[in-house]
């Protein structure tokens, strides 16, 4: 087992979720683009997987084969996915600021031939359900017992590919997938609810049979409790979904003018020093 499975206590937890928002905030204002509120709206699960215990990942050896998965389905929040990997040691801190620069393997959207330990290339939404289904099958040939964790948006559930991927997944009993929707509220141009609401989400994944928990997920603990749960399903044959319901740039989004959305937009260099500071002292 690798090291990067020991558990950080939930202190330790809440510095790294610090750093992390931290890192998404200067890395897309440096960046001059990126999906700031795309990204911290998943900090607490992405924080929780990856550090609280339950991804079995080795910076040193990003393709040893007996790894968990982690699959950002909703690429354009690879802002997170950074800041994480930097954090665990994939890479130093400093290099977050080389987002989008030319010539830098933090690309806008995640490229698995550009950075050690991508699991996929994303960014085209809809696709990355599809990869956990050929992840968890090829753990299970291989006779592993890894897991795969595939983060997405509520917007991007629309994509019909979604659900040939729930479809599959369930027929081959995949009870070592492991979704997780990020449900915000918004997508690119607006409310969810109003470009395609297929709220409530839950009955629709269990009708195709998962299991599915609902849980606010702006919460460190919740998001512990959630994975836990979700990991324990091992032996049921039946795959898991987690809608993890959050708040779009949340804990800034009061600080960002009356757009609960804010999609796709870095802040100005004036915003970035007043989130920062937020951030500094925040309890949330
Ligand atoms: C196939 C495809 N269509 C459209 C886009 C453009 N796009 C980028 S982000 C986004 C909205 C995604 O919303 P959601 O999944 O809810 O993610 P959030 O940013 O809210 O976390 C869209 C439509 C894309 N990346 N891929
Ligand atoms: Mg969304």
């Amino acid at each position: 087992m690798s090291a990067s499975t020991a558990k950080a206590n939930v202190e330790q937890l809440r510095e790294k979720l610090r750093t992390i928002r931290k890192g998404i905030i200067t890395s897309t204002t440096a960046a001059g683009s990126g999906h700031p509120t795309s990204s911290l709206s998943a900090a607490e699960m992405t924080t929780a997987l990856f550090f609280a215990g339950f991804l079995r990942f080795d910076p040193k050896n990003p393709s040893w084969p007996q790894r968990d998965r982690f699959i950002l389905s909703k690429g354009h929040a690879a802002p997170l996915l950074y800041a994480v990997m930097a954090e665990a040691g994939y890479f130093p801190a400093s290099e977050l600021n080389t987002l989008r620069k030319l010539g830098s393997p933090l690309e806008g959207h995640p490229n698995l031939r550009r950075l050690p330990g991508i699991e996929a290339s994303t960014g085209s939404l809809g696709q990355g359900l599809s990869l956990g289904v050929g992840h968890a099958l090829a753990v299970k040939l291989d006779r592993f017992d890894s897991n795969v964790f595939v983060l997405l948006g509520d917007g991007e559930v629309g994509e019909g590919q979604v659900w040939e991927a729930v479809m599959s997944a369930a027929k081959y009993k995949l009870d070592n997938l492991i979704a997780i929707v990020d449900q915000n509220g918004y997508q690119q141009t607006g409310a969810t609810k109003e470009v395609l609401d297929l709220t409530p989400l839950a009955p629709k994944f269990e009708a195709f049979g998962w299991v599915s928990q609902e849980i606010e997920g702006n919460s460190l603990e919740n998001c512990i409790a959630a994975l836990q749960k979700a990991v324990q399903a091992k032996g049921s044959g039946k795959p898991q979904v987690i809608i993890s319901k959050t708040v779009k740039g949340y804990p800034i989004s009061h600080l960002l003018g009356n757009d609960p959305n804010h999609h796709g937009k870095p802040l100005t260099a004036e915003q970035a020093t007043k989130v920062l500071e937020f951030l500094e002292t925040t309890t949330a």
